[in-house]
């Protein structure tokens, strides 16, 4: 009998809770629940991408699939998995997602709900008809008290990333993962299809102080600020002690999450398109930040620590940097110079 046991992440969410916070109401672990359910549907979507006419543009309103029902697309349908899972906990009382230009008030909860979800339900979509990962990205805060009168659900999504309860994302690539952090470590899941639960797969993940691969768009290198250009040239050259291997998929979840086991770095860094930077504060940049810091890692926007940025609006974009300890202080050196 020396198999690991058999863990899943509602297990190990209540002990995790049983053994930080003793007495709490379960109310956390109850609305996690929420997204693991709703991922599991998406995950499932995914999967028959291809059998269904569900993949790749919107193919306009009333579109029939094979099966004679109204086709969604896979980005929206996953947005309603989101929003139906977690609108029911009794606990939620605004989310706000990258497929609604406003936070969504859960009107029965919005007096007494605890918590506020931003998520991106479907991260990297464009990458669906070529059968490439995409991953759900998700971040909890817990809603301000004392609040104003006349408070709006704006109000209560706009927090900075230091405020968050928990992050996590689910990634669906060869096999579907749930990572996430509750501000005690990182902890990851892997999805058994056959029983249909996640089952700890990656305990305490810990990101390597340095790894060897470095992550960034470089079609948009001659329009990276000269600093970046500086330091990439730097890695290429064996600058940093080894050697180094470019990987970029274009698919935030994936390529953060290959960074996160294997150490390196990612780096969306202004361009000549995007001055500010092209990745989302509210619901990208700030789940991935506060994991990588759990993971022993960083993650900036080359200024600031990206959990430190006060948001202006909920669909307002940043530079992103994250990754290993050893890298993210390098490029340090490098902007301060
Ligand atoms: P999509 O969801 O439109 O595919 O965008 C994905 C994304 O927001 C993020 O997941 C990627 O890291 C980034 O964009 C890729 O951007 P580039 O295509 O400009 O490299």
């Amino acid at each position: 009998m020396n198999a690991p046991p058999i863990m899943t992440v509602q297990q190990h969410i209540l002990e995790e809770q049983r053994r930080l916070r003793p007495g709490a109401s379960g109310e956390f672990s109850w609305l996690l629940s929420g997204i693991t359910l709703a991922t599991k549907i998406i995950a499932d979507q995914v999967r028959r991408a291809g059998l269904v006419d569900i993949l790749g543009a919107e193919l306009g309103g009333g579109v029939k699939n094979v099966q004679g029902e109204v086709v969604q697309k896979l980005d929206v349908l996953a947005n309603h998995a989101l929003i139906q899972c977690l609108g029911n906990r009794g606990n939620v009382a605004v989310m706000a997602s990258e497929e609604n230009e406003e936070p969504v008030m859960v009107p029965r909860d919005w007096q007494h709900g605890s918590y506020v979800v931003v998520f991106d339900p479907l991260d990297g979509s464009s990458n669906i008809d070529v059968n490439v990962s995409v991953g759900t990205i998700f971040s909890i805060f817990r809603r301000k008290p004392n609040p104003p009168k006349d408070r709006t659900p704006l109000d209560d999504v706009l927090q900075p990333g230091v405020e968050q309860v928990a992050a996590g994302y689910v990634v669906y690539g060869s096999s579907t993962m749930f990572v996430y952090t509750a501000k005690n470590g990182v902890n990851g899941f892997t999805l058994d299809p056959a029983i249909g639960a996640y089952l700890i797969s990656h305990p305490n993940i810990t990101m390597p102080e340095q790894g060897s691969t470095y992550s960034v768009n470089e079609a948009n290198a001659d329009s990276f600020p000269p600093a970046y250009r500086r330091y990439l040239a730097h890695l290429r050259s064996g600058g940093a002690g080894r050697q180094y291997s470019s990987r970029y998929i274009g698919s935030l979840v994936a390529d953060f999450h290959r960074t996160l086991l294997k150490g390196g770095i990612f780096l969306y860094p202004p361009t000549r398109t995007h001055p500010k930077g092209k990745l989302r504060l509210m619901y990208e940049a700030n789940p991935i930040a506060l994991l990588a810091e759990q993971a022993k890692g960083a993650a900036g926007d080359g200024t600031q620590r990206i959990l430190e940025k006060k948001p202006q609006s909920l669909h307002e974009r940043t530079t992103l940097v994250v990754g290993s300890k050893v890298e993210m202080e390098m490029l340090h050196q490098f902007l301060r110079e």
